[in-house]
């Protein structure tokens, strides 16, 4: 069953009917300043942390669900509705939300007057910005109030939901004329405060929740909208809120447009203190002038799409199958930009207080927008290097309001430092730009041990060289990419995390995985070394890489698959020895991508177990048979019910590894079917099941052995939409970008038809036809670079030219 359509044309999802399985949301904002809107208006907003500067309040674990947001009220008559359906759920004569490319529209009508709200973070500025217009459909005049609403958070949203007998004697609020301001906090020099105007005169008022709400009311009705008239009441503690009334009279056919405007504002440094407790209103005034007349709302919104038109265009795909194409050309490098912004800190399931910015997550996710925004992949891999500690080893994630690493998690995944030469090799292989090696980087973030780039780089291969285990394997620690494998953690005592308890390294526990991403990124180093003219270290590493890799055939691979992993009394994990958990899907993807077992058909045999123990119709499973109880020696994996997660569940991550290693090794068919199964556009007609958006990946779908079976949960913040564009783009369409220039190397179905790729690179516009008139799976029989045919399938990169023609044929 579907709730809506992709239009395309627009790159817009519309959702036509507000009671979706879940709330489907999206992100507004490309800087600083994001919102999180789901299709009802439900959502929050935040300046540059959703942890550490949370502007507006949002109840995770609220009932009804997904219910506080930035509301508009329509009062007529005795009827109070809202545009986006939520929060009073009053039925809609019609409804639309159409979720953008940074903006959502919704547009709804009740007892013939329409509301069209247009909502976007405008591309320079800290504000939201809510156009609402309002017509008369009917005959007759109609006196309506138009109310906005938003609760505002008290900055810090950890403390904000634990701290109240502080809190609430702390909220302080300021209203001159149509703007109201909250300023909680700015006593203590903090600097920030909080605004949210209109373009027009308002009749009342409102900065209080309980006069608003009514001490037992609820944003369902609203006490002071039922009584037609805010109180214009100033809040002292407890729950400030922002709300405005216009009272209005719209003659038939008429129309009535005001431009709301929620904004975050810093004074000027020298004017930090002001003994009175008065803010500097002036940066807030500056923005509201700036968005007070609807064409510069107008003009700030196309801007917005022109940078969206302008980044998209960067890789461009048409092929026969158009979910391919609104995939790949719209929503999947859109949803990489989101985990830019996001990394995994801010979702509908995630709080933005628990996780900030991921060592590993984010290096992931430069994969799949580094071709997007190169300038700004080169600053975030800077910042993620000076989270490094100088053994290599990494903080697990960082706060992105100060860049500084999180002590609470601290470091431990012995996976992390090799993530880093992942990002930094794949930022060097699309931008040629070789100057960030030599950038001065900080371990921690102390200045003094500033070292270059490269420097980082080496000390994350040395990380892995000095940390082996009796089967000169990569030594786990607390974790590898599967953060639940905790095979340093024996027990742990109720309230204690996985993560936080238990010896976090051990001699003994190992991991083919980590043993798999050695050899792929142990030799991206290698090259990178003899790159910048160092062949002494890249025949170092290339002999390390050597060492490693004869350890996973001797000790890695199980007969029929790759080994997990050895436990910390050296058991084997993911073996068919195993009861429970015999084979994981992580090495059976991982390695053959890394060019693991590739000669010895190993990766061939370990695709096919893949296919025949883990894949299901929904997509492919982390691992079978699931743990049925708690395995001491494997900790958290073994926690979830079987099917959930980790422990079963289509962990959509990996997937994309899996059909990457399928067009390695040359299988077009099998490689597309297993990217088809998990990708949104092709679930859209099973929203029923699936719940999440049609238009993002989630973390995972339920695998089959859980009682929901292909419902997924986490949408957006996943590193599936990195690897899943890496995948598409570089395997599938073979666009590969390289030290030397773009690899053509296509691996599709038989019947996938001829496609056309328009890819920016370094610079230069590339024109890539591919043809396959004899439907072969792989193989570039000819390349034409400009007419001019080429040997091999390596464009080499010519800098002087704006555009080249690249004509390929398949066969
Ligand atoms: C959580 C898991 C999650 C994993 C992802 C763990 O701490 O408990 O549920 O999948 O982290 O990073
Ligand atoms: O690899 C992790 C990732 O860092 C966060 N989400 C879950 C993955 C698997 O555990």
């Amino acid at each position: 069953m579907k709730y809506g359509f992709f239009d395309d044309l627009s790159r817009e999802y519309v959702i036509q009917q507000p009671d979706t399985p879940l709330p489907w949301i999206n992100y507004l904002g490309s800087d600083n300043f994001f919102s999180l809107i789901s299709n009802t208006c439900g959502g929050y907003c935040f300046y540059k942390d959703a942890k550490l500067l949370r502007m507006t309040r949002y109840r995770y674990n609220n009932v009804p669900y997904d219910t506080n947001g930035h509301y508009f009220y329509i009062k007529d008559r005795d009827t109070i509705w809202n545009p986006g359906w939520q929060p009073s759920k009053t039925p809609l004569d019609s409804y639309e939300c159409r979720h953008g490319m940074g903006y959502s529209i919704f547009k709804s009508s009740k007892n013939q007057i329409t509301a069209n709200l247009l909502t976007f973070v405008p591309l320079k500025d800290s504000c939201e910005i809510q156009k609402i217009t309002l017509t008369n459909d009917s005959e007759k005049e109609r006196n309506i109030s138009l109310f906005s609403y938003a609760e505002w958070c008290l900055w810090n949203a950890d403390d904000d939901s634990r701290n109240f007998q502080r809190n609430l004697s702390t909220g302080e609020v300021e209203v001159k004329d149509s703007v109201l301001y909250h300023k909680t906090e700015y006593r203590e020099r903090r600097n920030h405060y909080a605004f949210y105007g209109v373009n027009a005169p308002v009749n009342h008022f409102e900065t209080s929740r309980d006069a608003f709400l009514g001490v037992y009311g609820s944003a369902e009705k609203p006490t002071a909208i039922i009584d037609g008239k805010l109180t214009d009441s100033i809040a002292s503690g407890w729950y400030p809120i922002a709300s405005h009334q216009i009272n209005l009279c719209l003659k038939p056919g008429e129309s009535k447009t005001f431009v709301f405007v929620l904004g975050y504002a810093e004074n000027p440094e020298e004017e930090k203190w002001e003994a009175e407790n008065i803010i500097n209103k002036k940066p807030a005034e500056t923005i509201l002038k700036k968005y007070s007349s609807e064409a510069s709302v107008d003009q700030a919104f196309s801007a917005l799409k022109d940078y969206w038109t302008d980044l998209l265009s960067r890789f461009q795909v048409t092929t026969e199958n158009e979910k391919v194409n609104r995939m790949v050309h719209i929503w999947n490098q859109y949803q990489c930009m989101v985990t830019f912004n996001m990394s995994r800190s801010a979702s509908y399931y995630e709080s933005g207080i628990g996780r900030g910015m991921g060592f590993r997550d984010s290096c992931q996710d430069l994969l799949g927008f580094v071709h997007l925004i190169p300038e700004r992949a080169r600053t975030r891999i800077i910042d993620i290097a000076s989270t490094q500690f100088a053994d290599g080893s990494a903080y697990h994630q960082y706060q992105p309001l100060t860049k500084k690493g999180n002590s609470d998690i601290g470091s431990g995944f012995n996976d992390d430092p090799l993530w880093l030469i992942a990002a930094v090799s794949a930022y060097i292989r699309e931008t040629g730009d070789t100057s960030i090696l030599k950038e001065p980087v900080p371990f921690d973030n102390e200045e003094e041990t500033a070292v270059p780039l490269m420097e980082h780089l080496k000390r994350s291969f040395d990380f892995i060289v000095s940390h082996k285990g009796p089967h000169g394997l990569p030594l786990i620690g607390r974790a590898d990419w599967n953060d639940c494998l905790n095979l340093n953690c024996y027990s742990r005592h109720p309230g204690e995390s996985f993560q936080t308890f238990g010896p976090s390294e051990g001699p003994v526990a190992e991991s083919v995985f980590i043993a798999g991403m050695f050899v792929k990124y142990g030799r991206e180093y290698a090259d990178l070394c003899h790159l910048v003219g160092n062949p002494a270290e890249s025949e170092h590493a290339h002999k390390e890489v050597a060492k490693v890799y004869d350890s996973i055939l001797q000790h890695g691979w199980d007969g029929k698959w790759f080994l997990r992993a050895y436990d910390a009394n050296g058991e084997k994990v993911g073996s068919a020895d195993c009861q429970e958990g015999k084979i994981f899907i992580e090495p059976q993807g991982f390695l053959p991508l890394s060019g693991v077992g590739i000669k010895e058909g190993l990766a061939e045999q370990a695709l096919k177990s893949t296919e025949e123990w883990l894949d299901t119709q929904y997509g492919i499973t982390i691992l079978q048979p699931p743990y049925t109880h708690y395995h001491l020696n494997l900790g958290e994996i073994s926690s979830y019910p079987p099917g959930y997660k980790e422990n079963a569940g289509i962990f959509c991550h990996n997937n994309p590894w899996v059909s990457i290693s399928e067009a390695v090794l040359g299988h077009g068919n099998r490689a597309f079917d297993v990217y088809r199964k998990i990708c949104p556009a092709f679930l859209e007609d099973i929203s029923e099941i699936h719940r999440t958006e049609p238009y993002v990946y989630s973390q995972m779908i339920a695998g089959k052995d859980a009682p929901r079976f292909g419902e997924a949960k986490n949408s957006w913040l996943t590193g599936t939409a990195a690897w899943t564009f890496v995948n598409v783009s570089q395997y599938i369409l073979g666009i590969q970008p390289t030290l030397e220039g773009l690899c053509i190397d296509p691996c599709v179905p038989e019947d996938f038809g001829d496609f056309t790729v328009t890819r920016m690179y370094r610079g230069v516009c590339y024109h890539i036809s591919v043809r396959n008139p004899h439907h072969v799976q792989r193989g570039i029989s000819t390349l034409l670079v400009d007419g001019v045919a080429v040997q091999g399938n390596i464009i080499p990169f010519d800098s002087g030219k704006t555009d080249v023609y690249v004509e390929a044929a398949m066969g």
